[in-house]
């Protein structure tokens, strides 16, 4: 007696999940994207880079609670202060390139929009410090999905004599935390900040969905055949593979026949009168890593 086997194969990739806290990097020296912790990904185009070189801050998903765009064209040329290589030379001056200035506050808050960022809110961010008024103290701070503070660094002073676009004062500070950054801050004690090289990204696996779930059903008259089905939806790039036998090692092959849709479910029809056959759907694509850039 011959039997027919629906089976449905749930390929679970090892993402396990864990529990963080957030880690904070800085402050580090930093004179072009190579210094950044993140360098691997800005590389990559997996996190978001601002240089403020457009002249605009317009990456996706971040608003800034206050502040403009400087550079050596004005509103105040000679004292904008860019990470210094953005200017195209490391020279010990940022006054060729474009920075966030805050004059009438002396904090910036950078403010993360999850639905503007495929769902998910930035698991790494940092930003560079570059300028504030002689002996002023910096502190930089990170808040998580429910808006609460991740901690802090600082307060620090990193600041040199000079306002005039000197680098070497120049630092870094980030932080990870995978369960999610909603916004960084960093502020100087004293009036007047200026900030580069805002840069964020994702780079927590996104879970697969979970396979479609393949069903046999008896059908035709007198039930001579079975159908094999399976949501649409969902479905793409998975194919129907068959196995005569489950004994390892198993050999599935393409049973190369294109489904019927019916009722927003694919369907293949067969007859009993067939070898026993195993079947199963399967996508044949590996788990990726994706950004959320
Ligand atoms: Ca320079
Ligand atoms: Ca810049
Ligand atoms: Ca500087």
């Amino acid at each position: 007696m011959k039997k027919f086997f629906a089976v449905s194969v749930l390929f679970v990739v090892a993402c396990a999940s864990k529990t963080f806290s957030a880690t904070f990097i800085g402050p580090i020296p930093y004179l072009c994207q190579s210094d950044s912790p993140f360098k691997d990904t800005i590389a990559a185009d997996t996190t978001f880079l601002e240089t403020f070189e457009g002249g605009k801050l317009n990456v996706p998903g971040v608003t800034a609670s206050a502040g403009q765009v400087i550079g050596p064209e004005g509103p105040f040329p000679g004292l904008n202060d860019s990470v210094d290589c953005d200017d195209g030379v490391i020279d010990g001056r940022g006054t060729g390139g474009h920075d966030w200035f805050v004059q009438d506050a002396n904090f910036v808050t950078f403010t993360f929009n999850a639905d503007a960022l495929g769902g998910r809110l930035p698991t790494h961010a940092g930003i560079v410090w570059t300028d504030g008024a002689p002996g002023t103290k910096t502190i930089f701070e990170a808040f998580g999905t429910n808006g609460v503070s991740l901690g802090t660094i600082g307060p620090t002073n990193i600041a040199d004599n000079e306002i005039t676009g000197t680098t070497g004062e120049d630092r870094f500070f980030g932080l990870r935390e995978p369960s999610g950054i909603s916004a960084i801050k960093i502020s100087n004690s004293d009036p007047g900040i200026e900030v580069d090289h805002l840069q964020y990204g994702n780079e927590t696996p996104i879970a697969p969905p979970a396979p479609p779930l393949l069903t046999i059903t008896r059908t035709g008259d007198p039930q001579s055949q079975f159908l094999l089905s399976w949501p649409k939806a969902g479905s793409q790039g998975f194919i129907l593979e068959g196995a005569a036998t489950l004994k390892a090692p198993v050999k599935w092959v393409d049973v190369g026949i294109s489904p019927t849709v019916t009722n927003g479910q694919n369907t293949v029809r067969g007859n009993w009168g067939v070898p026993m056959q195993f079947y199963r759907v399967r996508k044949p694509e590996p788990c990726r890593r994706q950004g959320i850039r």
